[in-house]
């Protein structure tokens, strides 16, 4: 660990008593909107974030008024399975307390905005009424832990999901702060009545084994954990701090080939940050999963920087270090050897839509939710919708990676009453009639609400997509699945260094433009063009797509094409990202 002074978010955590801070005084405090300054770095450990509304910030400032603060909510859903009640429960506090509509992130989870100090604690309160929580959905914590959604395919699925679950409850901060602060120590139990253990935490002493993995100050940066089961890689595994591969035997899911040090951040004008993949560090028996989890997560937690928070993540503490030194550290500290890799392969990282058949006999919808976003407007009543099934339908609802929805586990005597809804709201042509490219689309939240946005994201994707359509029907390509991904800031919350077309926000309506990624998540993009308008954006592309067109090998996805035509270098390893780009 760099001998250097602890960066002011460690001072934060370390007086903060196991992230209770000054929270409750922030929350009481009637002349703001807005908390304390430290608080609003600890809030994001219970899921929060304070933000304000940009599209009217500087009116606020003109009027000499404080900005209209209010706060983002991200409630973790590991392996993104949620009830029918839960998704309702969902759908009304955001109409009740929220800006009306849900975001489905990139990692599973559902995001509420606009929610306003006042509101925040009723808000959590039912969250939890559902048996949902927010804690650690952001913070230097292990994040949502992802999975294919879809347990009811397979023995297997359902088994990694089972870890995922078991993962996710490892490495949950154990502080009572949350249920102190939002639920004045009340924790209900399945069948909603409060936990006893809760009502004690609330009188217990803060002691210093209250973490017994993170310790006082956390980890130095987020953290995150993803399962795949090949050939789907659905989650982006590589992406993640700790990438895990199912690995199946005779049926069997025997264990996982583990890779460490994925993350995608990189700040412009910095080419010291960089997006990384994770490296395949070798193969783990199933018992020994969580083991080998909580093991990487102790030595980022005492080796990772803790001065500077640009090089805080597990991928920089790895290239630090070198991956040698990290894999000796892990066999270490595991007491036992991490055996050869097991063989893979993975295809494709979208979701497959439609109907599918479970192995029960009840049947999964995977439907296209453009940019994660569960909203009503005059044309398109998708919020709606959903609520109608949820109400009737005895299944669940599934988040996936992609930013869609599954309704899983339909059963067979709802199947036509569940399409009838859909189809009275015309949310199954929705998903027919879009080319492959929309359809493979990720977009993150950027403006309004995102402090870091540079440029639009979720609310200007669709429209770009619009004018690509019109190119890729005239050279007969909309039936390709070309992954493409836009965020409005390089932090890579929509994954675009792994979109075979990535457009990544530099400035209001200008991108920087990457291509040759893989089709399958594991190589990232390289960038092409820089500070592209729309205008640019359309007429760079298309000669590319239209030379895609006649020229494609069979079976020849996007990415791999432009760079065997030489549009763009492969990148091999994260700390090549910026060679050879333009
Ligand atoms: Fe993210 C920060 C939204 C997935 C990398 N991310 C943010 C914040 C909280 C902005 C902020 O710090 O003020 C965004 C809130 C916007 C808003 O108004 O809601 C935000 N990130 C999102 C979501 C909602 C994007 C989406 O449209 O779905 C995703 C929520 C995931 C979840 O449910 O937990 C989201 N963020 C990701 C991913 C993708 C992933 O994990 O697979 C990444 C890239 C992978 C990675 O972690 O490297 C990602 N977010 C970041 C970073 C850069 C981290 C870094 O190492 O440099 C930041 C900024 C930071 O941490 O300083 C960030
Ligand atoms: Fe915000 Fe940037 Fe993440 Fe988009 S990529 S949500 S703009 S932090």
């Amino acid at each position: 660990m760099p001998n250097k002074l602890p960066s002011e978010v460690e001072i934060i955590k370390q007086k903060s008593e196991y992230l209770r801070g000054t929270l409750v005084e922030s929350l009481e405090n009637p002349i703001t909107g807005a908390l304390n300054v430290d608080d609003t770095q600890l809030i994001k450990f219970h899921g929060s974030y304070q933000q304000t509304d940009r599209d009217i910030d500087s009116e606020r400032k003109r009027q000499k008024l404080e900005p209209l603060y209010s706060f983002m909510i991200r409630v973790r859903v590991p392996g993104g399975i949620a009830s029918a009640h839960q998704w309702l429960t969902m759908d009304k506090l955001a109409d009740t307390y929220g800006s009306g509509t849900l975001k489905l992130t990139t990692r599973q989870a559902f995001q509420l905005h606009g929610i306003l100090k006042p509101n925040l604690k009723t808000t959590i309160q039912g969250f939890n009424e559902a048996l949902l929580d927010s804690i650690a959905g952001c913070g230097d914590v292990n994040r949502n832990v992802m999975c294919n959604p879809n347990s009811a395919q397979s023995k297997i699925h359902q088994e990694v999901y089972e870890d995922a679950q078991a993962i996710s409850a490892h490495l949950t901060p154990k502080t009572a702060a949350y249920w102190e602060i939002w639920l004045d120590g009340q924790q209900v139990d399945d069948n909603g009545e409060p936990k006893q253990k809760a009502n004690k935490l609330i009188n217990r002493q803060i002691k210093d084994n209250d973490e017994p993995i993170y310790g006082k100050t956390y980890l130095p940066r987020k953290f995150k954990v993803a399962l795949a089961i090949p050939p789907n890689n659905d989650v982006d595994i590589f992406a993640n701090d700790v990438a895990l591969i199912a690995i199946e035997k005779q049926g069997k899911l025997i264990g996982y080939n583990v890779a460490a040090g994925g993350g995608l951040g990189m700040t412009f004008g910095m080419p010291e940050t960089y997006p990384r993949l994770a490296d395949l560090l070798g193969f783990v028996e199933k018992d020994k999963v969580i083991d080998v989890c909580e093991k990487i997560v102790t030595i980022q937690r005492d080796w990772g920087d803790r001065s500077n928070r640009k090089f805080s993540r597990l991928k920089y503490t790895i290239d630090r270090v070198g991956l040698d030194v990290f894999k000796a550290e892990l066999h270490k500290r595991l007491g036992y050897d991490l055996q050869p890799l097991e063989k893979y392969h993975f295809t494709n990282t979208g979701d497959e839509y439609g109907w599918s058949l479970n192995t029960d006999g009840t049947y999964n919808l995977t439907l296209f939710i453009e940019g994660g976003r569960i909203a009503d407007t005059a044309a398109f009543q998708l919020k709606t919708a959903l609520r109608e099934v949820a109400t009737l339908h005895s299944g669940d609802f599934r988040l996936t990676g992609n930013q869609n929805v599954i309704i899983g586990k339909i059963d067979p005597k709802q199947r036509k009453a569940i399409e009838n809804i859909l189809n009275t709201h015309g949310i199954l042509q929705h998903t027919i009639h879009q080319t492959g490219l929309r359809k493979s689309s990720i977009a993150c939240v950027a403006l309004n609400t995102c402090t870091m946005a540079f440029a639009e994201a979720e609310r200007y994707l669709p429209s770009l997509t619009d004018k690509l359509d019109i190119i890729l029907r005239q050279h007969g390509l909309e039936k390709e699945h070309i992954i493409i991904r836009m965020t409005g800031c390089p932090n890579g919350c929509g994954r675009p260094y792994l979109g075979e077309i990535g457009l990544v926000g530099k400035a209001l309506g200008r991108y920087n433009l990457y291509l040759g990624a893989a089709h399958n998540g594991e190589r990232l993009n390289k960038l092409y063009k820089e500070m592209l308008d729309e205008a640019g954006i359309l007429a760079t592309l298309e000669p590319i797509l239209a030379d895609y067109a006649q020229h494609r090998l069979k079976k020849e996805a996007f990415g791999d094409f432009t760079i065997r035509r030489g549009y763009v270098q492969a990148t091999t390893h994260g700390q090549n990202f910026h060679a050879h780009s333009i």
